[in-house]
């Protein structure tokens, strides 16, 4: 890697140009890193439907856009304030920092470290003279990325590039929703509604947890086979509710209400039935899928009057940079299992295949391949 040290890469990366269009694979210019700024050789990304929320425009974002968030890569080279990481150390870029000197870092109950800034950050991608900005910092759809050094985190090098990438976010945040945002604990009946790679990874954490029964709950009843693989005990399809049902009502009718409930799909009326089929008392209701923007969620607040809890978490919870590696350790021992979420794989050239059958419920991750080891 010594050749590109201090030199401009040029490299192949999927740049988004319009929403609701295609990403076209492109030459860009990836900048030399200085202070904090590490540049990072990406391997695996694989793909999450936050990017395509950027793509159809629910989440709002700056344009030309590199998506991509849930990523390995091996340190390049490192501007002159790093001081944790090195050339060739093996790594997993993090959207949700950790600074360790903000007020949230300091606090024992959250992960939102408040030094996320990238929104006013400039980008350290240009295409044809225009710069390009990266994705929640990361823009790791590209063959190279310069990325923060509080926005990374060293691996063990053994883990297997290929299934880390899924701990960068799709994993980590279902798992993480389930045992820290939850609370799931030993005999709890759990609801997961949304089956995507967080839903599945929530179903996982909920089982691991020791959960006595876990409904997952999803329109596409072609996710019920993976669901069960991770651990569900039941699967629920909505679209069976009779025509003049509310899904609420139906399901406690049918199965009774559960200690804890994961919306892991940014559907406000999935939202809602979340919070219907809490137990009242102690019932925990978790929004884990991102809403479109300028969306509201609204609901009786008798549901609060009489106890249940309704929250959500980013990123599961996870104190990014002390947490993943275990996370990614779980991993590498076989505690947690990855294999059932990698339904594809693709070269970059193919990422639209991906995000086509992503949108079209036929994936639940997608790796893609960047860079060659
Ligand atoms: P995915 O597209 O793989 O899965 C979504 C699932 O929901 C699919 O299986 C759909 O069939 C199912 N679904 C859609 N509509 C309904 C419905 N009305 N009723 C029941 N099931 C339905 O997505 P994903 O798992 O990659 O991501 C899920 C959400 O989580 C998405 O909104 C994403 O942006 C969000 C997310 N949040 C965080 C966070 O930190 N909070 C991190 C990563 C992703
Ligand atoms: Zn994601």
């Amino acid at each position: 890697m010594s050749d590109t040290v201090g030199k401009v890469i040029r490299c192949r990366a999927a740049i988004l140009w319009e929403l609701k269009s295609k990403m076209k694979i492109e030459e860009i210019e990836v900048a030399v890193p200085v202070k904090d700024q590490i540049r990072v050789k990406i391997i695996y990304n694989a793909l999450c439907h936050s990017d395509l929320h950027v793509i159809d425009g629910s989440l709002k974002t700056r344009l030309p856009i590199i998506l991509g968030h849930e990523a390995t890569g091996i340190v390049e080279s490192v501007g002159d304030e790093v001081k944790a990481f090195k050339t060739g150390d093996v790594v997993i870029p993090l959207y949700q920092p950790q600074c360790r000197k903000c007020a949230a870092c300091q606090h024992g109950d959250t992960n939102l470290c408040t030094s996320l800034s990238f929104s006013n950050e400039g980008s350290h991608f240009t295409c044809r003279g225009k710069q390009v900005f990266p994705f929640m910092g990361l823009g790791t759809f590209s063959e190279y990325a310069v990325i923060r050094e509080h926005m990374l985190v060293k691996i063990d090098p053994r883990a297997p590039l290929d299934k880390a990438c899924l701990a960068g976010c799709g994993l980590a945040t279902g798992y993480g929703a389930a045992v820290n945002t939850a609370q799931i604990r030993r005999g709890e009946r759990v609801a997961v509604i949304g089956l995507g790679g967080v839903g599945l990874s929530a179903i996982q954490g909920a089982k691991n947890a020791g959960a006595s029964a876990i409904y997952a709950i999803d329109i596409n009843s072609e996710k019920f086979d993976s669901a069960r693989k991770m651990g569900a005990t039941h699967c629920v399809n909505p679209r069976d509710v009779p025509k003049d049902g509310k899904f609420g009502s139906w399901f406690i009718k049918n199965f009774g209400a559960v200690d804890k409930s994961l919306e892991c799909i940014g559907n406000v009326q999935c939202m809602k039935d979340a919070v219907e089929i809490v137990e009242r008392g102690w019932g925990r209701a978790v929004m884990v899928g991102i809403a479109p923007d300028g969306a509201t969620l609204s609901f009786n607040p008798g549901h609060l009057t009489i106890g249940k809890t309704i929250t959500g978490s980013i990123f599961g919870g996870w104190k990014s940079i002390d947490d993943i590696p275990m996370l990614v350790e779980e991993m590498r021992k076989g505690k947690i299992e990855v294999d059932p979420l990698i339904t594809h794989r693709f070269d970059l050239e193919k990422v639209d295949e991906a995000v086509e059958l992503l949108k079209n419920g036929k994936s639940i991750r997608s790796v893609i391949s960047l860079s060659k080891l």
